[in-house]
């Protein structure tokens, strides 16, 4: 190859450089994304088998049965400025009410065996709770809570 055609390749490979540059900068700073999270509702249950001696739950003390529900998975992370698509499929339990006020889900109850969807945009950073009205404490068969965590960027 003479030198004029080495310039060409030079200049070639530097004009597609350049038009790849913006793609490279955007992955280094980590552009917004989707992402989508599949969350099923969980039943964990105790109870005592005879001659076995109570255990103690918070809140209520000796018990011979003791139930939870959750959020499984429990912990979903993003990236501020993503857009989340979460969506709840009750699989166990009657029903459910689905509370993310941080990010607009206000009590959303969701019936056994339905699937409910939820989008929104992750726009602040943070450790926010996905909260069960339903299951809200020991006596209730909760704290049922699932945590999200938005990272800032
Ligand atoms: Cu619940």
């Amino acid at each position: 190859m003479n030198s004029r055609g080495l310039w060409r390749l030079g200049f070639v490979g530097s004009v597609i450089g350049l038009l790849l540059l913006p793609w490279g900068l955007g992955s280094a700073q980590g552009q917004s994304a989707t992402k989508e999270f599949m969350v099923v509702t969980g039943e964990w249950q105790w109870k005592a088998k005879p001659g076995e001696a109570p255990v103690t739950d918070r809140n209520r003390g000796s018990v011979t049965v003791m139930t939870r529900y959750t959020y499984d998975p429990g912990f979903l992370v993003v990236n501020k400025g993503d857009t989340v698509v979460l969506t709840i499929h009750n699989l166990k339990g009657d029903h459910h009410i689905v509370d993310i006020p941080a990010f607009g889900i206000n009590e959303v109850k969701i019936i056994r065996g339905e699937e409910r969807k939820f989008t929104f945009k992750a726009d602040k950073a943070g450790l926010f709770k996905i909260d069960c009205k339903n299951h809200v404490s020991a006596e209730k068969e909760g704290p049922m809570v699932a945590y999200f965590v938005v990272l800032d960027r």
